[in-house]
Parts: structure tokens; sequence; C-alpha cells
């Protein structure tokens, strides 16, 4: 025994309370939100950040155990990333030291932003599924994206006599594609004929970013792409290593989600105030 305590007593049974009950609590609250990212790489973190701050009701559903998809890596396994101005200003806003080294094109270390990135999406509010892969699409009326079938990850790498286990879903007012050149949600509209994916470009850097950030939409009613899974959706070419374009796309897709919220807000008091 230790001649002093230091730690607050408690044993195996109030830890695994804690955290069953807690996990259960979030995503009981959570099965229904206002806005669901799929994939929490640099541009779902800035749109997270974004919409949780304004007070909506956010989760995040990533395959792997940790969050930022590409912005740990510069590229070619360098831990340097590069961001063009304006994108910058991103970087004071979380915080993040940089330097220019060129006339509006800035570095910074990849783990410091992406640390800084996925606190200020947690700060925000933002919840987050990890380990939790999307599976497929849940539809309403009018084919409207109204959220996600979604499993544990490892349930797809187990052996196929054991990995019949059912997903689960979640719903949401409106759902994200933020996976990257995977594009996976619109894969999964592609599966049922309702969206025709371009796949994406070659390289060039310098028109990218700019087409990137113009085609962020409302892609499908009820889902917002951005991020790299944009260039997947309308072919545009791809930018490597450079990420201004993932978090101003983040920005205008959280736009998008705000302004959808709103108008959906006021459909729902006339409709109250009708029916009084
Ligand atoms: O790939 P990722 O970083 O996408 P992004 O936000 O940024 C792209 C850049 O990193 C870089 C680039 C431009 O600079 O070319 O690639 O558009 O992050 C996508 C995240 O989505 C997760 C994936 O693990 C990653 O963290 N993801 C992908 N498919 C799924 C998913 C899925 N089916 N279910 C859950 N998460």
């Amino acid at each position: 025994m230790p001649s002093k305590r230091l730690f607050a007593q408690s044993g195996e049974n109030e830890v695994t309370r804690a955290i069953v009950s807690s996990f259960s609590e979030e995503l009981l609250e959570y099965v229904e939100s206002d806005c669901l990212i799929v994939g929490g790489g640099p541009s779902g973190l800035m749109l997270a950040k974004v919409v949780a701050a304004q007070g909506l009701k956010t989760l995040i559903i990533e395959r792997n155990n940790y969050l930022g998809g590409g912005f740990w890596m510069g590229g070619y396994l360098m831990n340097k990333l590069t961001v063009r101005a304006p994108a910058h200003k991103v970087l004071d806003e979380i915080g993040v030291p940089y330097h220019e080294v060129g006339e509006g094109l800035y570095v910074t270390d990849g783990p410091h932003a992406c640390a800084k990135l996925i606190a200020a999406a947690c700060d925000a509010g933002a919840k987050i599924l990890n380990l939790t892969q999307f599976d497929d699409v849940v539809l309403r009326e009018g084919d409207r994206v109204a959220g996600a079938v979604i499993n544990w990850t490892a349930v797809s790498m187990l052996p196929r006599q054991i990995s019949c286990v059912d997903p689960i879903a979640v719903t949401a007012e409106t759902v994200v594609d933020a996976t990257g050149h995977d594009a996976g949600v619109l894969n999964a509209l592609e599966r049922r004929g309702l969206f025709k994916s371009k796949g994406f470009g070659a390289m060039w850097i310098d028109r990218s970013e700019d087409l990137v950030v113009e085609h962020t939409c409302e892609v499908h009613p009820g889902l917002v792409v951005i991020g790299m899974a944009v260039s997947t959706a309308f072919g545009l070419p791809r930018m490597g290593p450079t990420f201004g374009a993932m978090l101003l796309s983040g920005k205008k897709g959280a736009e998008i989600v705000l302004a959808r919220h709103k108008a959906l807000a006021g459909k729902k008091g006339a409709l109250v105030a009708k029916n009084r």
C-alpha cells in the first residue's frame, strides 16, 4: 500500500460504470442532431468548430481512432503543412504559429495545427464518435439525406464468419460529406443512382483550391459536401499537400449548414403559428 493516498478513492466498478453511462448518455442525446459530419479531417473539423460555436448540436463520425485525417502530415511523410493566403487567418483564429516562405504562402507544424483544430472543434461543443464507420445513408421523402447508417470500424475488418453485426443509424437535419478523396456519402448515393461523382482530376495546386471552395455546396437535399470530397464529386483538380481550401471549404460549408438550419427553423415556426 502507498504510505499516503494521492488519488481520490475509486475502484473498477465505478470506473466501468462511469465509462458506460457517460458514453451511453452522449450517444442517446446525439442519435438526433442538427449537423452530422462524416469524416474528421481538416474540412470536417473546421465546419464542426463553426456550427457548434453557433449552438448547433454537432456530431462527427470518424472511422479512425484519431481525428485529423491528412492534417497531421504536409505530404510525403513530412509534417510541415502549407497554407495559402487568406487561409492563414484560420491559423491565427486557432492560435497556431506559422511563417511566410513566399508571398502569401505559409508553413506551419502539422501536429500543432491539427491538435489545435481538433481542440477548437471540441471546445466549440462538437461531439465525436470515433472508430465509427459510415456505411450508408438514411433517406426520407424526396430522397432527402436525413442521417447515416453506422457501425464499429472493427466490424468491417472481422472474418466473414463472425462479422454479421447489424449497424445502427443516427439522424440529422443536415449531413456533411467530409470524407476526403473517398466521398463516401456521395458513393452511397451513387450506389442508389442518385448521384454521379466525376472523380478528382490531376494535380494543379494553383487552380484547385479556388475551385474546391467555389464548388462547396448542398450537393443533394440534406447533404453538404466539403473538402477533397468536392474535388471527387465535381472532377476538380487535386491539390496535394496544401490545406487552405480544406479550411475555407469547411467554413463555407458551415455557412450553408447554418443558413439551412435558420430556414428550417423559420418553416417550423410558421407551421406552429398556423396551427395555433
Ligand atoms: O482525408 P481528409 O483529411 O479529408 P479533407 O478534410 O482534407 C483533405 C486533406 O487532408 C488532403 C488534401 C488536401 O490538402 O488532399 O488529403 O477533405 O479526412 C477525411 C476523414 O474522413 C474519414 C477519414 O478517416 C479521415 O479522417 N473517413 C473517410 N471515410 C470514412 C471516414 C467513413 N466511411 N466513415 C467514417 N470516416
